[in-house]
């Protein structure tokens, strides 16, 4: 096969893993923008290099003509999720997409591989826009913990140096490391409400800040400089109170400053 066909073969995947890393990586930013906890910590996605894809037809004896249906992983995303019970949520919201159809699921943090391997994979169908019109191709969602992509990532870069043949004083000594894993994620998850409390705390005051630091910024336009200053100020003195409350109390008396402004602006500009 020429060169320029595989280009033309992996343009709509290329397409694909752009679309869904930008999808998911929006559904992080709609958790933040509405101070929720997301079940979505990073996203990340590849389109498989062409020796990886000859690698694998050659090892499953896929003849060229099935390339497409039979190479699920031509285009894959990664999502990893702080907790394992954050994968379910993101399982559950990958089902619920109009625009992602599940094909298959694959749960190897129930069944983990021999290898020690842990993760949540999804097959789905996914459609892009080309300029021949739409395409149906499939994608590979590996869905994961922190802890268990750390494993994965590890593991996966010893598979370049010794392939399948791992020495077995290293094999010993993943599998040692998979089982510590397992641990560390359970661990974790004892604590997950607590953790979820103080992000969702953290990312509320973080989006607060943000909206009085807006609302300065509009002030200046507004008003004369000098109450601004007295009005950062103050700004600056609670927020060094580190108490929420005050915060919220200061961002109140702030938008109603500022609709006062923004009346006498209109006022101002009708006579
Ligand atoms: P890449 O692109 O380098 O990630 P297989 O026969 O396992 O190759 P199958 O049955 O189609 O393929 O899918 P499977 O077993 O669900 O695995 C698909 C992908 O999961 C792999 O892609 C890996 O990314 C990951 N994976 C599966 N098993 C392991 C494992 O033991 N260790 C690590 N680190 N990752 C694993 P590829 O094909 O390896 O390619």
């Amino acid at each position: 096969m020429e060169i320029r066909l595989w280009r033309e073969i992996v343009s709509p995947y290329e397409l694909a893993v752009k679309e869904l890393t930008t999808k998911f990586n929006h559904l992080i930013h709609e958790y933040q923008e509405k101070n929720q906890y997301s079940p979505i910590e990073s996203v990340s996605g590849r389109v498989k290099s062409i020796s990886s894809i000859l690698e694998k037809m050659q090892r499953k004896q896929i003849p060229f003509e099935r390339m497409e249906e039979e190479v699920e992983d031509i285009a894959g995303i990664r999502i990893i999720c702080q907790f394992v019970e954050d994968i379910e949520t993101v399982a559950q919201i990958v089902a619920n997409r109009s625009d992602m159809i599940i094909k298959s699921e694959k749960d190897y943090i129930k069944n983990m591989k021999p290898s020690g391997y842990r993760s949540y994979h999804l097959i789905i169908y996914y459609t892009v826009e080309t300029m021949d019109g739409p395409r149906k191709i499939q994608a590979e969602l590996q869905i994961r913990t922190m802890a268990m992509n750390f494993w994965a990532t590890i593991e996966h870069s010893l598979q370049y140096k010794y392939k399948t043949h791992i020495p077995e004083h290293i094999t010993s000594r993943l599998s040692n490391a998979a089982d510590a894993i397992i641990a560390l994620d359970k661990e974790m998850s004892t604590v997950r409400s607590e953790i979820m409390d103080a992000q969702i705390s953290s990312q509320t005051q973080l989006n607060l800040v943000m909206e009085i630091l807006n609302n300065i910024e509009n002030l200046y336009k507004l008003s004369n400089k000098r109450e601004v200053v007295k009005i950062q100020d103050e700004f600056y003195r609670i927020y060094a109170m580190n108490d929420m409350t005050q915060l919220e109390r200061f961002s109140k008396q702030l938008d109603i400053i500022a609709e006062g402004y923004r009346a006498q602006a209109i006022d101002s500009d009708l006579s």
